[in-house]
């Protein structure tokens, strides 16, 4: 048996080895994600993003809690692009997915891009494939806010939930940003909290204003309120996330995205394996005087990339 049959009959260990050689990009990996791959696409890959305290953690807690009583197993991958990824992060994120931890049914696992050799949207791609061979019904992928990141989450995923929490002028920022029009959800978590409902209003608002001009078979994006500590709404949720799912599939939806994952998969492929055989035909010595030459000014990087291009090739 290789790691990845182990993967494909569910064996934890080796989910979490496969997980980590990916995270590094170790060189393994490629051939371990070449043999998942058909094993891939079946799962369905929820984005969970939103400003850092918004409530994302707990409420994918929750979210997974109810998806599990559902019958579904469930996969949970919090990504941190931030450079600053503190161990008490992960502790944190541990803590607040407690029921999940325990579970058989279900998987927890951070990630940080610290280490992601390759990029963090690379190693997320790759991660999110592992989960997906795995044969969880669900993959929940938590990330920070969008447009404040390098990750575009939008593209990894079939469905978009934006959480959102009163008193932080968040709604504000939201419109602002535009990133109203790349949710398929829009959470507005705590909403136990005295603003709740003047957030509710001005989300409302938002949302009816960020309609894109569509005709009748777009989705409508809907706006869920929650309290994700005393599991408030999250019944509601989890049937926003079933309608989206079953929209996604009778419509064009969930077509497109797997050949956007497919062509981004391809195309970071051959970006790094060119690069990759391009740097082992280049001999160290050639390449440190090159290096020299370039920071002496004597050569520029630019056309000295491409004559080197022209050489090889
Ligand atoms: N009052 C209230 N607090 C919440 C709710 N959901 C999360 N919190 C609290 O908000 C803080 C940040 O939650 P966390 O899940 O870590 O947010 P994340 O950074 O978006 O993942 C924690 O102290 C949570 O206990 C909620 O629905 N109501
Ligand atoms: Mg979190």
């Amino acid at each position: 048996m290789t790691l990845a049959d182990d993967v494909l009959a569910g064996d934890r260990r080796a989910l979490a080895r496969v997980l980590t050689l990916v995270e590094r990009a170790a060189p393994e990996a490629r051939e371990i994600l070449a043999a998942l791959y058909s094993a891939t696409g079946r799962a369905h890959l929820v984005g969970i993003t939103g400003a850092p305290g918004a409530g994302k953690s707990t409420l994918i807690n929750a979210l997974a809690a109810q998806l599990r009583a559902s019958g579904d197993t469930v996969a949970v991958l919090a990504i941190d692009p931030s450079s600053v990824f503190s161990r008490g992060a992960v502790l944190g994120d541990r803590i607040r997915m407690q029921d999940l931890v325990h579970d058989a049914g279900a998987f927890v696992r951070s990630m940080a891009s610290r280490g992601a050799v390759g990029g963090v949207a690379r190693a997320s791609a790759a991660a999110i494939d592992v989960l997906d061979a795995a044969g969880f019904d669900r993959v929940l992928i938590e990330t920070v806010g969008v447009g404040q990141s390098e990750l575009d989450i939008a593209a990894l995923v079939h469905t978009v939930v934006l959480v959102e929490a009163p008193g932080l002028g968040d709604e504000v920022q939201a419109i602002k940003a535009g990133v109203l029009e790349i949710a398929d959800i829009v959470v507005l978590n705590k909403g136990d909290l005295p603003h709740a409902d003047i957030a509710l209003r001005t989300l409302t608002l938002a949302l009816s204003l960020a309609q894109p001009a569509a005709g009748a078979a777009a989705w409508q994006p809907r706006l869920q309120r929650t309290d994700a500590l005393s599991k408030h709404g999250i019944e509601g949720l989890r049937a926003a996330l079933d309608a989206h799912r079953t929209h996604a599939r009778e419509g064009t939806r969930w077509a497109e995205q797997q050949a956007v994952r497919a062509k981004a998969a391809l195309v970071s492929e051959l970006r790094e394996q060119l690069y990759t055989s391009f740097m082992e035909q280049l001999p160290p010595a050639q390449l440190a005087e090159i290096v020299a030459a370039i920071a002496a000014r004597t050569r520029d990087p630019y056309s000295t990339a491409r004559h080197l291009l022209a050489a090889h090739s």
